[in-house]
């Protein structure tokens, strides 16, 4: 199937014009056309989640924070499939963040990708395990006091990990990370920098546009299979 034919053209989607999502899941598509796979798609609840739906796949739309163990549970029933998780940072690492650290220490051969926009999208921009510290959302009036998660550590606490990070505004990378991730034997984790247009513009009176304006100056990509610093995107694995 081509990248076209991956798409589920029976809905349209509901994202926010501008919102990274539209790319994130046409870059997907891009790939699997490209290693010519047909996974089953697995996501939980969220703006990020809805996505299961917008492929012509087999595809979970599952509940809020169960989607690696869903996923989990179609690659032990099959395990000649190939098994991808669309989830926000809410839904793998707040509510789910017990399933993330126990599939990665296993090392289950599925891929998570994690929309990280660092809020509660659906439900208004709420404070999530990713905000920053100072970071103003519907919760955190006066800027975040608390110290976001560092997911790479998580990964990276086990023997054999895979976790990359970057951004849809840097597409070949992004394509590469998911490429590389769908390829790797074991556990492969994504983070996807790709900020909530609507929290960011309630914050700053800024648009789509300045906000990923903003991705592109502050991180840079590296080739080194080192842990990541807090600007660099890349892939880590082991
Ligand atoms: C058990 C349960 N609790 C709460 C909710 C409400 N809820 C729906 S979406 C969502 C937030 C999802 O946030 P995130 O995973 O960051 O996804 P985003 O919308 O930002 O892509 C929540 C809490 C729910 N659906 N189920």
């Amino acid at each position: 199937m081509n990248s076209e034919d991956l798409s589920n053209k029976n809905i349209r989607p509901q994202w926010c014009l501008g919102c990274g999502l539209h790319l994130l899941f046409q870059t997907t598509r891009e790939v699997l056309a490209e290693l010519k796979i047909n996974p089953v798609i697995v996501s939980g609840i969220g703006c990020t989640a809805r996505g299961a739906a917008y492929f012509n796949l087999d595809s979970v739309h599952g509940i809020h924070g169960r989607a690696i163990p869903l996923a989990v549970g179609i690659k032990r029933g099959n395990p000649k499939l190939n098994v991808i998780v669309f989830s926000g940072d809410g839904d793998i690492l707040s509510i789910g963040i017990s399933h993330l650290i126990h599939a990665a220490r296993r090392n289950d051969n599925i891929t998570v990708i994690c929309n990280d926009n660092e809020v509660f999208g659906m439900t208004g921009g709420q404070l999530s395990p990713t905000t920053k510290l100072g970071s103003f959302t519907t919760t955190t009036p006066r800027g975040s006091t608390i110290q976001p998660i560092n997911t790479q550590k998580i990964i990276l606490s086990n023997k054999k990990y895979f976790y990359a990070r970057t951004s849809p505004i840097f597409r070949d990378h992004l394509k590469k990370c998911i490429r590389e991730a769908i390829k790797h034997q074991g556990f492969s984790f994504i983070e996807i920098i790709s900020p909530c247009i609507i929290n960011y513009k309630r914050q700053t009176g800024k648009g789509a546009s300045e906000a990923f304006k903003e991705i592109r100056l502050k991180y840079k990509i590296t080739n080194q299979n080192h842990p990541l610093n807090d600007n660099e995107l890349g892939i880590v694995k082991k």
